[in-house]
């Protein structure tokens, strides 16, 4: 590994615009057997990826690790950049979180011909040939899905049908997006009473969340009962659109979202927000643990969950001191 360091960090500077190393001023360098990672990042689209990026960077530090950490800005052409730069700089392993689902077979094929382990980490893809990826390391979407709608279940006891429901879906075939409206869906679609009568995605920004809202808010009028966001920070967006239309988020529209960052805490303290999946971003540990396995040609399972649950309003301010992210 240490031969190619030099053309590495001319590929890194050349090919890669986010790309940076791990050991930043002041930190250790990377030891003599460091392991070599290239990691490709999402972007920096929520809350959640903030968090997410800093428990990466964290735990895949020098000496023991040599982090090559790039930021694909949710595009999946710069993440497939980022990997073929991974493989021509002969890292020891690449992980991942992959933007979106599909269109991963081709480069996936070229680490593996090249003899580089892949991990997946938060987020799926869609491949022919599972042995295209060591592991994948993340949460359940599909199960953050059924949440959020037994939620809504809950919280609509006792109230007659209609009950018209808004949905903000994350970014259009990423694995978070598919799942949870798969799972929201399959359980909401047991009780009649409920309508999902928009469904739109606002690539989990809060920019976007707002901007959808408020063309739901337009279309639908005052015939919104529930907003269901991929996201917390949607969920965020799109308080603003409904304060600004004029109606009371929380109370004249029910919102519950996912992930569980500070700001859905926040909004829940202050009334806003009803309720929160809980969606863990702080994968980092666990990573570098499956980053050593497959380094050392150990076994790993296929796919390893994360732990997580679901917060309402009454549980907000005990709990806003304890949250990590
Ligand atoms: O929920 C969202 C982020 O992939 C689980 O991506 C992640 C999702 C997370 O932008 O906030």
């Amino acid at each position: 590994m240490r031969k190619v360091v030099g053309v590495a960090a001319l590929l890194c500077a050349a090919v890669l615009a986010g790309c940076s190393g791990g050991g930043e001023g002041g930190q250790a360098a990377a030891g003599d057997d460091a392991i070599t990672v290239g990691f490709s990042q999402v972007g920096a689209e929520s809350e959640w990826r903030t968090a997410n990026t800093r428990s990466v960077r964290e735990a895949l530090a020098a000496p023991e690790f040599n982090l090559r950490f790039s930021d694909a800005q949710q595009k999946q052409e710069n993440q497939i950049k980022a990997l073929r730069s991974f493989i021509a700089q002969g890292v020891d392993v690449i992980a991942f979180s992959p933007v979106v689902e599909t269109g991963w077979d081709n480069v996936l094929r070229e680490a593996k011909t090249a003899g580089i382990p892949v991990v997946l980490t938060d987020r799926a893809v869609n491949v022919a040939d599972d042995s295209l990826y060591a592991t994948l390391i993340g949460s359940d979407f599909v199960e953050e899905g059924r949440r959020a709608a037994r939620w809504v279940i809950e919280d609509s006891q006792g109230k007659q049908g209609p009950i018209r429901i808004v949905e903000l879906q994350g970014t259009v075939g990423s694995a978070p997006a598919n799942d949870r409206m798969r799972g929201f869906k399959e359980v909401i679609d047991g009780d009649s009473r409920f309508q999902i009568v928009r469904s739109q995605s606002g690539d989990f920004t809060r920019a976007r969340g707002k901007e959808v809202m408020e063309a739901f808010l337009k279309a639908e009028g005052d015939n919104i009962d529930v907003l269901f966001a991929h996201n917390d920070d949607m969920a965020i967006g799109a308080i603003q659109a409904i304060e600004e239309a004029g109606r009371k988020p929380g109370t004249d529209i029910r919102i519950v979202s996912i992930d569980g960052v500070r700001g859905a805490f926040e909004a829940m303290k202050a009334g806003k927000l009803n309720a929160t999946v809980e969606c863990n971003p702080l994968l980092g540990p666990q990573l570098a643990d499956l980053i050593r396995e497959v380094h050392a040609g150990r076994e790993v399972p296929k796919r390893v969950m994360v732990e997580e649950g679901v917060f309402t309003q009454d549980q907000a301010e005990a709990e806003l001191p304890n949250r990590k992210y």
